[in-house]
């Protein structure tokens, strides 16, 4: 563990012809480090002793591989945040689900390729809660760099802006917290690209923030990503506007605003143009959304950092005006502070809701080039998410509810929480191998709630006799199972049951059409005239607005086993997740290959990874 404070950061190559297809080879190493903020010493868990993590930078068609090397003492396995990973779910980086975990002092190496996509998409630790530390961006660029390479104009320089947070706590803790219905567990700080910034202080000396220097006149491309466990936050630069150009590496229309908003696990490209006097200073400042009470309430810990103007060097000396703001900006005047921006209540949810509800595809400009949403659906599911509790004694199905001892409390879709079977291998190998006895561990996640109820019915929010009758609830491996290429759709409902959060719910392996969302209780017979089936914004993760809903669309296209679940932390960790099953094709290039690796999570190292490989064939 102490070696980690030193962590090699060894990066094996990292080569990116422009002209053809390129292996990205990197080397993560996953250790421990103490880090000081606030006052106080914090082991962290962080890949090659960074946090934010190394960025990887891919081009459209590459491959990528990555070496992990697990020095934590925790199990250990990476997510690849929105690559789809087409015919290649082995390497989704699920525990249990997907593979094994990666043990203390194991190694394991992903390899896939970012075929069909680019964009901002991001990697992140999917065990416990270490993704609140480890994790960092994934870009993907287009494969020409010529100036019609973006559906925008090109940008001077991209930026990745990683909003995150501050935990002075063990993540494994706090992870095991959620899971026995312990919910006290909070953030410290929140954070842009792992700096505090100034609004917070150790003994009055003040934390470290991120600059960002932009030249006057130039156009910056931010790429935003929302790695935080807890919250959705609002992002606004003072004096600058924003134009959104693509979520979650999915071209959007160009979207003006002066405020972004970006819940965990979503990713927001934004121009910036450096269009504001430059003789000052500008804030950038990352603010959590919250939700109002009856429900638990967290300090509203806003962060921020710094954009300055600067000429770039090379006009340093022939231009006077450029050399005179310099000699300037060294010497800054009182009045100099930096502008801070208005930012919204923290308990706004409607500058979010407007902000999903703006943003559409390029369908209407680029038609040839990207999918039409299916008219035809195979399958249709309504989806609540609310908490209910479970007894604390296993098995037992009556206690005392309403926040009593006697029960864990549970997050739940459609009144079940998920749980991993007890399996030996991760379900997929299971699965993959026809084991009869995963049929028996599994319940299939129905396709509505099995009762219904005022869902948003705000009296359901504290604990009550109303609440009461609604909150038992059970725990289950749950799945649902799709045919090859089902169109489905899905209505997720946000309810009242005991919070009142919004959730962003992530698809892996998939893409989802978002068609429509509103606020209180979905009714086909009124909202479904309101989908939007031309020109949707394509994501993989959606929020589902606090006490709202959301209608998507996808098309069940990638054999496999995709984890659908919240990316709050705390929702996860609680429960509220299931497995999407989607069956093979009928043909070998529509079916899921072998597994690339020797699967079985038994501690059996006899056998090295490569040479089963070998045996296996
Ligand atoms: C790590 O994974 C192994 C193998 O799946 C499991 O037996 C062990 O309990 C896990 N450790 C922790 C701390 O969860
Ligand atoms: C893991 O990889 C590192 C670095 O390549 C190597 O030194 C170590 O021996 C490997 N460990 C195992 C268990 O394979
Ligand atoms: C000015 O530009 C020259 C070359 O363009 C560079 O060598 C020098 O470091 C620059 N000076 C400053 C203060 O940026
Ligand atoms: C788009 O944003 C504006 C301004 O916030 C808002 O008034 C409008 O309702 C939004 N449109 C949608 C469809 O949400
Ligand atoms: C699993 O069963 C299916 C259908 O019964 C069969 O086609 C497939 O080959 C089996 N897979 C393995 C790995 O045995
Ligand atoms: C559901 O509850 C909300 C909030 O308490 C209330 O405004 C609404 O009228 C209720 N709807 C029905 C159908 O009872
Ligand atoms: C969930 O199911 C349990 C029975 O298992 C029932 O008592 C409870 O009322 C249900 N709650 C909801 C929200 O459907
Ligand atoms: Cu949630």
């Amino acid at each position: 563990m102490a070696a980690a404070v030193t962590a090699v950061v060894f990066i094996l190559s990292a080569m990116s012809t422009r002209a053809s297809a390129a292996l990205i080879e990197q080397t993560f190493v996953v250790s421990q480090m103490r880090m000081t903020h606030l006052c106080r010493e914090t082991l962290v868990t962080v890949v090659n002793g960074q946090l934010p993590g190394p960025m990887i930078e891919a081009t459209k068609g590459d491959s990528v591989i990555v070496h992990v090397v697990n020095q934590s003492p925790h199990n250990m396995t990476i997510h690849w945040h929105g690559v789809k990973q087409q015919l290649n779910c082995w390497v989704d980086g699920v525990p249990m689900i997907t593979q094994c975990p990666i043990l203390p002092n194991h190694n394991f190496t992903y390899r896939f390729d970012v075929a069909g996509q680019k964009g901002t998409l991001w990697w992140h630790a999917h065990v416990f809660s270490l993704r609140g530390t480890v994790h960092g961006a994934f870009i993907i660029r287009p494969r020409h760099c010529g100036a019609n390479s973006y559906p925008f104009p090109k940008a001077h320089r991209e930026i990745p802006i990683v909003i995150g947070e501050w935990w002075e706590m063990d993540l494994e803790q706090m992870d095991s917290d959620f899971v026995h219905g312990f919910l006290d567990d909070q953030p410290s700080a929140s954070t842009i690209n792992g700096k505090l910034g100034d609004l917070f202080n150790c003994e009055g000396a003040v934390e470290v923030g991120y600059v960002l220097d932009m030249e006057p006149g130039k156009t910056y491309l931010l790429r935003v990503i929302n790695a935080a466990l807890f919250s959705e936050y609002y992002l606004r630069i003072s004096g600058h506007k924003f134009t959104v150009v693509a979520g979650d590496a999915n071209y959007v229309n160009p979207y003006r605003t002066d405020i972004l908003a970006i819940s965990p696990g979503e990713t927001v490209d934004a121009l910036v143009v450096a269009d504001a006097p430059p003789d000052r200073s500008y804030y950038m400042v990352a603010k959590p959304i919250l939700t109002p009470p009856p429900d638990p309430q967290i300090p509203a810990f806003a962060t921020r950092a710094t954009v300055l103007y600067k000429y770039s060097s090379n006009h340093n000396h022939s231009n006077g005006a450029a050399a005179a703001l310099s000699s300037r900006r060294r010497r800054p005047r009182s009045d100099d502070a930096p502008v801070a921006p208005e930012m919204p209540d923290e308990f706004d949810m409607m500058t979010s809701f407007y902000f999903c509800g703006n943003l559409t595809s390029l369908r209407r400009r680029h038609a040839q080039h990207l999918p039409a949403v299916r008219a035809q659906v195979d399958e249709r599911m309504f989806v609540t998410l609310g908490l209910g509790s479970v007894c604390r004694r296993r098995g037992q199905q009556s206690c005392k509810r309403g926040d009593s001892d006697e029960t864990i409390s549970v997050a739940t879709m459609n009144n079940v929480s998920f749980e991993l079977p007890d399996l030996k291998t991760s379900m997929l190998d299971a699965y993959y191998r026809n084991t009869s006895s995963m049929d028996d561990m599994v319940v299939e996640l129905p396709n509505g709630p099995p009762r219904m109820f005022n869902f948003t019915d705000s009296a359901l929010m504290p604990t009550g006799p109303e609440e009461e009758e609604l909150e038992p609830t059970s725990k289950a491996t749950v799945v649902r199972r799709f045919r090859h290429v089902a169109v489905v759709e899905v209505v997720f409902q946000s309810t009242a049951m005991w919070q009142g959060d919004s959730n962003p719910m992530h698809l892996h392996g998939h893409d989802m059409f978002v068609l429509a969302q509103g606020l209180g209780n979905y009714d086909a017979a009124r909202d479904v005239a309101r989908y939007n089936l031309v020109d949707p914004p394509v994501r993989n993760t959606v929020l589902v607005p606090r006490l709202g809903w959301v209608a998507v669309r996808f098309v069940a296209d990638n054999p496999g086993m995709w984890f659908m679940h919240c990316h709050y932390d705390f929702h996860l960790s609680m429960g509220m997740a299931a497995v999407f099953i989607v069956e093979d094709g009928t043909t070998a290039d529509t079916s899921l290959p072998p597994p690339p690796v020797f699967s079985s999570c038994s501690h059996d190292n006899s056998l090295k990874p490569q040479e089963f490989f070998l045996k296996a064939k």
